[in-house]
């Protein structure tokens, strides 16, 4: 809401801004220590550009890297956990996939406090599938959490249930995940759901009753084996 992060924060084309970014990251990191938490998620929401001409997408991606180097030296124990998002509330994001945020954990002076954070919905946004991201980062041992949601293609950023839109997708995104052993390490599963925009007040938190993720493994697995 502040209007230091309407062209974006680490990215913006206004120093004053930038400097503005950075202060609420430290102060992020503040907050996960006195949390006892150990990582904060970056969602790089206006962290692109609205016209393409109005930045270099070579300067852009620079300076993200140079924030999250300041992130790492700030804290030498934080780990940073990207969550990639193609566009919304930005047209063009520079980080929009879990290939970006390899590459961008890798140019980091230390990649092993850089990782991310999978969101089937962002995923989906970017005409990807949601299990192979997460496949992907598994497999680059870079899968620090997941926000299992749904989205119906290619549209605004839906924040859906979990299997509303394509069980079979959900059903996949758990396979890859208890199948490489997300969980054995502490990792969590977290539900980034939204109420939908014709939600009246009072039915507002009905989205939050459905969150059965064992009920809904077990009943996706019980369908696929024909037992329901
Ligand atoms: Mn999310």
């Amino acid at each position: 809401m502040d209007p230091h992060t309407q062209d974006g924060g680490f990215m913006s084309t206004s120093k004053e801004d930038r400097e503005y970014a950075m202060w609420r990251a430290y102060r992020s990191i503040d907050i996960a220590n006195e949390l006892g938490c150990d990582m904060i998620v970056l969602w790089l929401a206006r962290e692109g550009t609205l016209c393409a001409e109005s930045k270099s997408p070579v300067w852009a991606t620079k300076m993200l890297i140079e924030a999250i180097n300041k992130m790492l030296e700030y804290d030498p124990k934080i780990r940073v956990c990207i969550e990639p998002k193609p566009n919304e509330p930005i047209d063009r994001s520079i980080c929009g996939t879990m290939g970006h945020v390899m590459a961008i954990s890798a140019a980091t002076i230390d990649p092993s406090r850089v990782g991310g954070n999978l969101e089937s919905a962002h995923a989906i946004l970017a005409g990807l599938d949601p299990a192979h991201e997460i496949g992907f980062a598994m497999a680059m041992g870079k899968l620090m959490t997941v926000h299992l949601n749904d989205q119906n293609s290619i549209r605004y950023d839906q924040d859906k249930s979990f299997g509303v839109e394509n069980l079979r997708a959900a059903f996949n995104q758990v396979k890859v995940l208890k199948e490489n052993g997300y969980g054995e390490h502490g990792e969590y599963v977290g539900l980034d759901v939204k109420a939908m925009r014709t939600t009246k007040d009072e039915d507002s938190y009905k989205h939050l009753e459905n969150r059965d993720f064992e009920a809904l493994e077990m009943y996706v697995m019980e369908l696929l084996m024909g037992i329901a």
